[in-house]
């Protein structure tokens, strides 16, 4: 029986991947413009879900960013996510949607969590400070499911991406996560003969990525296969440092210049590997390898830039 879900964020990278995976199955998407419903209008959100009546609901909708932007805008990060994710997880409730994904993300966890981390080493110590303010917002959201799953009987679960790329990403060189970022500065020097392209931080730092289009596979595997009170991981597994990811991005554009690290830039957090066991033996893997990502997404950025 083919279910109405609101993708709450549809327009973003990860919510028009959710879209595109939904369209291949015989559910109904449903979407709402900001400019119909502001998301951050507790009442609008709550008219609207009482009228459409959603069978589930999958929360995409987060004011993002990368380190330089997490850092910048500390009090957008934790008021904007706070309120968009009370306004739909709350509204959900009143309105008897039983049913909610909520989306949180890899930086929840302790800066220093032994790696690979695992759900349980949530809350276990202090955050990375570069993005504390997003991270407590979406820990917050993890809160919110289980309040209402222990309270009212919601059936809301969260599930935690690592970092993601691929088409709808953000290419702000300010605003973005690194991948994009490189993806666009070796594109911009390659085609201007820029002899070198800086890359921030020390390039030591560890990341793990996932690829959009794996990650909508992944929440609606826990969508239809997950029920449980704890927060689930949902990771590639496997991770890089940003030098090697440089250097990957630096081959995949074919720009042939030099790469400078500029140590005044932050790292941020070490390294923050999940271990997605838990999600793995729900039957979801990984199915994009990241060079043939970053490939892809490169091919979708030059399709769709504004720039020349
Ligand atoms: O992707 P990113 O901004 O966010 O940075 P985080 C990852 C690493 O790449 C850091 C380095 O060590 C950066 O210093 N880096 C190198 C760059 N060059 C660049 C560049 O040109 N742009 C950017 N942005 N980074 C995010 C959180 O942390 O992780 C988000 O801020 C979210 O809120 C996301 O949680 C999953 O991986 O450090």
């Amino acid at each position: 029986m083919s279910r109405r879900i609101w993708v709450a964020g549809h327009k973003g990278m990860v919510g028009s991947a959710l879209v595109r995976q939904i369209e291949k199955t015989d559910d109904e998407v449903l979407r709402v413009d900001r400019s119909t419903v502001d998301l951050r209008d507790q009442r609008a959100v709550q008219l609207w879900i009482n009228e459409n009546k959603p069978d589930a609901i999958i929360f995409a909708a987060a004011m993002v960013g990368g380190i330089y932007a997490n850092e910048t805008y500390a009090a957008n990060f934790i008021y904007d996510n706070l309120v968009l994710e009370t306004n739909v997880i709350h509204g959900a409730h009143e309105a008897g949607v039983n049913r909610l994904v909520f989306l949180g993300s890899s930086c929840i966890y302790p800066k220093f969590a032994p790696q690979p981390i695992q759900e349980s080493s949530l809350l276990t110590g202090p955050l990375e400070p570069t993005n504390e303010w997003y991270a407590i917002a979406k820990i917050a959201g993890i809160k919110l499911c289980q309040a209402y799953r222990k309270q009212y009987g919601r059936r809301y679960i969260s599930v935690m991406p690592c970092n993601l790329y691929g088409p709808n990403d953000n290419f702000d060189l300010q605003r973005s996560h690194v991948l994009p970022a490189l993806i666009r500065k070796f594109h911009e020097a390659k085609i201007n003969n820029v002899s070198e392209v800086v890359v921030w931080g020390t390039g030591a730092a560890l990341r793990e990525f996932l690829h959009v289009d794996d990650l909508a596979r992944g929440v609606l595997h826990c969508l239809n296969h997950y029920d449980e009170y704890e927060h689930i991981n949902c990771g590639s597994g496997s991770e890089l440092s940003i030098k090697e990811l440089a250097t990957m991005v630096k081959s995949i554009v074919g720009y042939q210049g030099e790469l400078i690290f500029d140590t005044s830039r932050p790292d941020g957090t070490p390294r923050k590997l999940m271990d997605s066991t838990r999600v793995h033996a729900l039957g979801w893997k990984p199915e994009i390898a990241l060079e043939d990502g970053i490939a892809s997404t490169y091919q979708w950025y030059l399709s769709n830039r504004a720039s020349p």
